[in-house]
């Protein structure tokens, strides 16, 4: 079996420089003999022109920022590989999807969309998934969202979309946010944008991780054959760690503590050696099938349910090893929807032929020329040879006479390639139509898979959708687009509109005074383009909901526990945990008052890896409080008592053993329970294999959601 796993690694080394005992030099390869000081006359001197050193530094210092991405410019990337399981070359030539246990090195960069570079990782937002296949027959790149359908079904629309949802352009303002007045006065006006909406205000949009998020290509693609035979196909991604969210209280404060949470996590779980991975799938769905649907496969506002059109996965990606420098990868990648494979084909999804055209010319403004495909993060592992010539920055130096086709100077070099060659050949699909400017009616459907997602969701996500709702609209100002927006929620689920009119003090208007528009022309208005809701075949399905959702597995590797400590805590207690975590490969972190470390009752010492002071219980998973702490002192200690109130409001496991839980039990939450509730483990005893166990299983639970209704009723 060939094995193209390190390709592109050692594509990569060949750019790669080291200065680890090497002598400092100018660009120009000359040693510096003094970086400190600039060249002058005299000690107090003027500096001189003639400083070639000092000249070249400020130079490229005040010209290393680019401008960041347009959309999705704060992100974070990783290498691995991607490995066949199940080929299927019945549907696909495409090379890397050939064989089983064939290995294809991948680059992933995960990203927010609104917000700017520096901005926080947890905005409530869609998530970027672009993946960077380094096939031999070239790049292929899988430009993905972590939301199956899109805002918009026409590219014209795209920039009013990111026009609507940045800063609003006169005072830049709110940052990676779409809490306010210009996003929901567009969205209030598009209804084809109401599924989408349901998602990003479902926990969709604040991930645990970015290793618990699906991932959706969300167009309909084509696969093809080697002979030219082809079928539709939806793409997946399916997390081995299954979709989880932080709660939005959680969120914002995790955006306070630690903006780069995300980038954190995914950083640490493979230097930990917990490498990411997920299942890529396919929907297979034939050619004949095109018009059996209730929706248009061509909708990028729609989904094929699973229980309509179930997942085949074909293979499992695995991130294994972090960049060796942001900008030079992370930073410099440039994907492209367009960017495809032999095998590998479009359909005529206008949201996607709009995308073919804007992802090479983003490129140009950000990385400054047409040259950006030879950065090395970017260059095809196969052979690149073509008549595209010159510009900014040229890296390959093209030998001989001849840059055109066809030449005979040349010998007719380089030549093209025939199909049974791996030349790409567009899929011969016939059209014939009348060119028209005109949204197609099978995309009216607006409401029908909006109330298929709202109806798949558990009580406790959908009580976070109608806060989500409270909190985004409760910032918008305009209360006409408040209005319009009930008007809207109202044809998904009336209950969802009215329990979210509550929290907005406002009333939802009848169904006939929502001004509508379809993106249509004036003229043409309330011809054909009535919204309609269709029913669905599928009421419910539960790969919709992320608590209900088949990917789910109940482990805990790579989650982080905070073991709260300080001197004379039981020694064994804390090994018992930290080694229980361990064997599931996740890990128990020591928080004391301070830094260093703390004496136990056995007066050995515990290293301490935080303290109070620089963490707190947004950034773990789940918090121990073993015996032998100082009761007293703690029961008191603010920063003890905020880490298990917001542990306790987040739904998060909290465990004591001994006489510990007198401390749980003093922070104000906790002291309130009344019923039992099945996430906080409590034992008299010290130490148990027991006590530790119910804690791990309890933690696989990821969230004990229904405290909420206490908390929010
Ligand atoms: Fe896009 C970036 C995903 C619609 C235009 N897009 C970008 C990235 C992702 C997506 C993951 C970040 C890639 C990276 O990490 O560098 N975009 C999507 C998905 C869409 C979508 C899943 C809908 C199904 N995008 C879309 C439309 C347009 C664009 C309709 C324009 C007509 N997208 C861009 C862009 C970006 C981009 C402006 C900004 C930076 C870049 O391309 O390289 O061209």
């Amino acid at each position: 079996m060939k094995n193209f796993q390190d390709d592109k690694q050692r594509d990569l080394s060949t750019n790669k420089s080291d200065g680890t005992n090497k002598f400092l030099t100018t660009d120009q390869g000359v040693k510096i003999n003094d970086d400190n000081n600039s060249l002058k006359s005299g000690e107090r001197g003027p500096s001189l022109l003639e400083d070639f050193i000092l000249r070249e530094k400020i130079t490229h210092f005040d010209h290393e920022r680019i401008p960041e991405r347009i959309v999705h410019a704060r992100g974070s990337g990783a290498h691995g590989f991607f490995e066949v399981t199940n080929p299927i070359p019945k549907l696909t030539k495409a090379g890397f999807l050939q064989e089983k246990g064939l290995k294809t090195p991948v680059f992933v960069r995960f990203s927010t969309v609104a917000g700017s570079r520096g901005s926080t990782d947890l905005a409530r937002d869609a998530r970027g998934f672009a993946v960077k296949f380094y096939t031999q027959e070239g790049n292929y790149d899988l430009v993905a969202n972590n939301i199956p359908v899109f805002f918009i079904q026409d590219a014209s629309k795209f920039p009013d979309l990111v026009h609507a949802v940045k800063p609003e352009p006169h005072n830049e303002m709110p940052q990676a946010a779409s809490a306010h007045d210009t996003f929901w006065d567009f969205i209030s006006l598009m209804p084809e944008s109401m599924h989408m909406i349901m998602w990003v205000m479902s926990d969709r949009a604040i991930p645990r991780s970015y290793r618990m998020m699906e991932g959706f290509g969300v167009h309909t693609f084509r696969l093809v054959n080697a002979e030219e035979e082809s079928v539709f196909v939806k793409f997946h991604w399916k997390p081995k760690l299954g979709t989880h969210a932080v709660a939005w209280d959680e969120a914002q404060k995790i955006s306070g503590k630690n903006a780069d949470f995300h980038r954190e996590d995914l950083w640490e779980a493979i230097e930990m050696g917990n490498f990411p991975e997920w299942e890529l799938g396919v929907q297979i769905i034939p050619s004949a099938d095109e018009n059996n649907y209730e929706f248009d496969l061509l909708d990028p506002t729609k989904l094929v349910p699973e229980e309509i059109v179930p997942v085949t996965i074909v293979g499992r990606m695995v991130l294994n090893k972090n960049p060796d420098n942001f900008f030079a990868e992370t930073e410099q990648i440039a994907f492209h929807p367009g960017h495809v494979v032999p095998g590998i084909d479009f359909t005529n999804d206008p949201l996607l032929q709009g995308r073919l055209f804007s992802y090479t010319d983003t490129q140009l403004s950000r990385l400054g020329s047409p040259n950006f495909h030879e950065i090395p993060i970017n260059r095809s592992i196969a052979p690149v040879h073509n008549n595209q010539r010159d510009g900014h920055m040229r890296q390959e130096i093209n030998k001989g006479r001849v840059s055109y086709h066809p030449n005979s100077l040349g010998g007719g070099c380089p030549y093209q390639a025939k199909i049974a060659e791996g030349g790409f050949s567009s899929f011969n699909e016939r059209i014939d139509a009348h060119k028209i400017r005109e949204r197609s009616e099978s995309f009216n459907d607006h409401f029908g898979q909006a109330k298929l997602f709202f109806n798949s969701q558990t009580s406790e996500e959908k009580s976070h959708i109608v806060r989500a709702l409270r909190f985004e609209l409760g910032k918008v100002q305009t209360t006409a687009i408040r209005n319009r927006m009930l008007g809207l929620l109202s044809q998904i689920d009336q209950q969802l509109a009215e329990k979210v009119a509550i929290g907005l003090g406002a009333k939802v208007p009848p169904i006939l005074e929502t001004p509508i528009n379809h993106g249509v022309s004036p003229e043409n208005e309330g011809r054909k383009h009535e919204p309609q809701t269709r029913n669905q075949t599928i009421k419910t399905s539960d790969a919709l909901s992320m608590i209900n959702n088949p990917t789910n597995s109940p482990t805990i590797a790579s989650r982080k526990v905070a073991i709260i400590c300080s001197d004379g805590v039981s020694e064994t207690a804390v090994a018992n945990m930290k080694n229980a975590l361990k064997k599931e490969d996740a890990k128990g972190c020591v928080i004391a008052p301070h830094l260093g470390s703390i004496s136990t009752d056995s007066n050995s010492e515990i290293p301490v890896d935080f303290s109070l002071l620089t963490v707190s219980s947004v950034l773990f998973d789940a918090v121990y409080i073993p015996h032998g702490l100082d009761v007293k002192t703690l029961s008191e200690n603010k920063d003890v008592l905020e880490f298990l109130n917001d542990a306790y409001k987040h739904c998060k496991v909290i465990g004591a053993d001994g006489d510990a839980s007198k401390i749980v039990s003093s922070a104000t939450f906790v002291s309130q329970i009344t019923d039992y509730d099945p996430g906080i483990i409590i034992s008299s005893e010290i130490a148990t294999a027991e006590f530790a166990q119910d804690f791990i299983t309890a933690m696989t639970m990821h969230r004990f959601w229904q405290r909420e209704e206490n908390l929010y009723n």
